[in-house]
């Protein structure tokens, strides 16, 4: 036995920040401490305690050793059975393949949830994986997540991926909504150690102003903190661009000649003076004149917003209203306002392109139009329970939790039980993949290599790193189960080789990376493939992207150039320096120009408009909240990270409480149109009025779930009372924040529902 100690860095791959970490193993291959890499170009030493907890994730007795098979037809009492990998595949196709040549392709969904953006080997894998399944029947997170901020950029922007991040290194004001940075670490905005980062702009003399139903810790720290009724910074934002408007501040500066829609805007934000949206939004129409105006006068400036401006019915207008903001105040694409990253693995683009629309086809069931190739996961339970042609009777999710994260869960609880068939790519199992019939565990985290695929293109800064696997995987890859099941589903079978996709994958890459490829178009696509020095399937496209991008080697044409090989000598990463202005580059719509005043926008703000007319809506309204040590619903299974007060309870302000008759820790029962809980009361003056706050991700006593820890502290789902039909129109996105509810001491009966 030896007992040698090494240090090995890597990237964090819990959330968006994308810590740097230094572990160290010892000589049993085992990690016992997990650190900050204090020599993280990016992170600089930054953790928070999920990073310092990511061997215990990575050791959880709880996480499944190997494939397993359901046996028996009830999911609350069905024995679970282990098999061999070859077993379990062979399962799949037996059960998955008639399926498809009965009901048609149309017959299996997919559900793809959200670990999947934080595995960079999922979306190469995903997407032949969907093109073998031919279903148009594809949900996935993004729409209880950030679809409306997809919506708003691919009509502005001409690509959905475009989303602009703001330059917080270098901006003196930042107004932030509906984000969260000190708990959630930050979203569409990837920058490790936000919090650190906010101080900053304070240290050098500019401030941020926080817009959120609640007093968070974020809020705490702000310069300001202005509460909002829940769902409305759509007329905030519009009323903010009124006064823009009115008041002549617009400055387009050097984008002037790039902007198309500006007088239709004008005439779009006049019904939205403070004036009118004030009594809706809870905010003063001084407060609301006030901060358009110190955003128009300051020289470096910008909005942000996140998830409560988005998971809301008007969330793609908000999305919009924030882009737009910064364009009209010359904040957009300048330092210190809002821009774009370009990733070690993107190429600049030319400027022009097809253009952003939705709406190809339909979903069966609620005639919900296609976003981004996908329907709104809020559907889900209705195209399952509907008979007729296109039902779907069998489902694939691969890293998701829709039965705890998703709306009415309740009903998708029950409804998974008439699938005729259901397999799932996950660790554990849980809430959502008890009723799987086969469960497929990919290695954990440790054991893969990892490149930030996703969050570069979100990043505060261009950066780029790739961490090799630390350890050895006990299984096959995720990659390789993901090929495997595509390989089923493409009719090739359960025994064919993965390495017919690992190759398709990577000679596809080149050829459309070479495609238009200035010195290199005539070049011979294997002969490329001969030249890649990564091994694995996944780190061979890594090579191929960061080789061919926008720093690459370019397969020796660029002396200096990126290369994976070069990567792998820099574990801390590398710095490629502050975000640099990229219109008209970057654009994608068809007039190669900012298409400010698309149609679908313009007729969901005269519908805002049109609503201020309406009576106000009255009575409570619920929100949810995040916590520093758990992801969503899936790390409430590490003991280091569980402990601690009760964490899964409903927040209500003191006054509020005083009137319902409730106290700490006393027994709210909470309904909505669809469901009803009961969970335990915490006073706290940090949220506003009529407002109460749970968090999301709880709800672990189910039958037959093997998460251990997680059980003990259960807690109630949140999502049982969140309603399905209540979506962002233009995104399809849920509605989570902001939901009509009853409250009471007592247990409500049936009709108490708000409706
Ligand atoms: N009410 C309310 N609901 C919400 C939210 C909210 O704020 N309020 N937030 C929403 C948001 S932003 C999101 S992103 C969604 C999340 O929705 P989901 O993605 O559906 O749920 P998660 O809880 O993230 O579940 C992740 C699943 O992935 C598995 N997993 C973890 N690591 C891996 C891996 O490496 N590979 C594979 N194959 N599986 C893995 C876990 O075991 C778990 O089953 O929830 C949404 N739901
Ligand atoms: N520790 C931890 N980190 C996480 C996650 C986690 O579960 N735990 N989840 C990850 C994921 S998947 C995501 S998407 C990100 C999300 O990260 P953030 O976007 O920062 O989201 P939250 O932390 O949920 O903060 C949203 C805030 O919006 C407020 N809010 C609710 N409704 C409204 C409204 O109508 N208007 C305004 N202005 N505010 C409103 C809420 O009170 C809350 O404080 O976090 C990621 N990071
Ligand atoms: S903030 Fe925490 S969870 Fe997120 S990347 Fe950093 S260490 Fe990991
Ligand atoms: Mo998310």
């Amino acid at each position: 036995m030896t007992t040698s100690t090494s240090t090995h860095y890597r990237s964090c791959p819990l959330c968006e920040a994308s810590c740097g970490l230094s572990l160290t193993v010892d000589g049993e291959q085992r990690v016992t401490r997990i650190a900050g890499d204090a020599a993280d170009s990016f992170s600089r030493g930054f953790i928070c305690p999920k990073g310092a907890a990511l061997h215990h994730l990575h050791e959880d007795r709880d996480r499944l050793p190997g494939p397993q098979v359901r046996r028996g037809d009830d999911p609350d009492s069905a024995r679970w059975e282990s098999v061999s990998w070859e077993e379990a595949f062979a399962e799949v196709e037996r059960r998955l393949t008639p399926i498809m040549d009965a009901h048609g392709r149309d017959a299996v969904a997919a559900y793809l949830g959200n670990p999947n953006t934080h595995n960079p080997a999922a979306p190469l894998y995903i997407r032949p994986l969907l093109k073998a399944l031919g279903t148009r029947n594809i949900f996935s997170a993004s729409t209880v997540d950030q679809m409306p901020k997809h919506v708003s950029s691919g009509l502005l922007f001409g690509d959905s991926n475009s989303i602009p991040v703001p330059d917080l290194d270098r901006t003196d004001l930042l107004l932030m909504l509906g984000a969260n940075p000190w708990e959630s670490n930050g979203s569409l905005c990837t920058a490790p150690d936000f919090p650190g980062r906010l101080r900053s702009i304070q240290d050098r003399g500019g401030r941020f102003v926080v817009v959120d139903p609640r007093r968070t810790r974020t809020a705490e720290h702000a310069d300001e903190h202005i509460p909002i009724r829940p769902g409305t910074d759509a007329l905030l934002l519009l009323g903010m661009l009124q006064v823009v408007c009115a008041e002549g501040l617009v400055r387009l500066g050097r984008l002037e000649p790039l902007v198309q829609g500006m007088s239709s805007l004008h005439d779009w934000v006049r019904p939205f003076s403070p004036d009118k949206v004030a009594p809706r939004t809870g905010v003063p129409a001084a407060t609301i004149a006030r901060l358009a105006r110190a955003l128009a006068q300051a020289e470096r400036a910008v909005v942000y917003g996140r998830l409560g401006t988005h998971t809301v019915e008007s969330g793609t207008v908000a999305a919009w209203a924030v882009d737009v903001l910064n364009l009209v105040t010359g904040h957009l694409d300048e330092p210190g306002g809002a821009m774009w990253p370009l990733a070690a693995h993107q190429r600049p683009g030319r400027g022009r392109g097809p253009g952003f629309s939705t709406g190809r086809y339909h979903s069966r069931v609620r005639q919900y139009p296609e976003v981004r190739g996908e329907f709104p996961v809020a559907t889900l339970a209705d195209e399952i329970a509907t008979p007729g042609q296109g039902q779907v009777k069998a489902l694939v999710t691969v890293a998701g939790n829709p039965v705890l994260s998703t709306p009415d869960s309740g009903r998708l609880d029950r409804v998974l039980r008439q699938l005729s068939f259901m397999v799932s790519v996950d660790p554990y199992r849980n809430e959502t993949t008890r009723h799987a019939h086969v469960i497929l565990p990919p290695p954990p985290p440790l054991s893969r290599s990892h490149f930030e695929l996703a969050f570069a293109q979100l990043a505060v800064r261009n950066v780029v790193k790739w961490s090799p696997a630390l350890l050895p995987p006990r299984g096959p890859s995720e990659a390789e189960i993901l090929a495997r099941l595509s390989l089923i589903a493409g009719g090739q079978g359960a025994a064919a080789d993965p390495a017919l996709v690992h190759t398709l994958l990577e000679r596809g890459l080149l050829a459309s990376r070479i495609k238009h490829h200035p010195a290199l178009t005539d070049h011979d696509v294997d002969a490329l493939r001969d030249r890649l020095w990564a091994r694995a399937p996944e780190d061979r496209c890594y090579e191929v992207m960061v080789r061919l991008g926008a720093y690459g080697d370019q397969f020796g044409q660029v002396a200096g150039g990126l290369t994976l090989e070069q990567l792998s000598t820099e574990p801390h990463g590398v710095d490629l320096g502050p975000l640099r202005p990229r219109l008209p580059e970057l654009l994608r719509t068809a007039s190669g120009m900012v298409e400010v005043a698309t149609a679908p926008i313009g007729k969901a703000v005269a519908e805002l408009a049109a609503s201020l007319e309406t009576a106000r809506p009255e009575g409570f309204v619920l929100i949810g909240r995040r916590d520093l040590r758990w992801n969503n619903s899936w790390m409430h299974n590490v003991p280091i990270l569980a402990r601690g007060r009760r964490r899964c309870t409903l927040h209500m302000h003191p006054q509020d409480a005083a009137e319902l008759g409730l106290s700490e820790g006393q027994t709210a029962h909470v309904a909505s149109r669809v469901g009803r809980i009961a969970a335990p009361v915490e006073v706290t003056d940090s949220i506003m009025r009529g407002v109460v706050s749970l968090p999301h991700g709880f709800g672990h006593d189910l039958p037959n779930v093997a998460l251990s820890v997680a059980a003990a502290n259960a807690g109630v789902n949140t999502n049982v009372l969140t309603d399905p039909e209540r979506l962002d129109s233009l995104s399809g996105n849920a509605v989570l924040n902001g939901i009509p509810i009853r409250l009471s001491a007592h247990d409500l009966s049936a009709g108490d529902e708000p409706s």
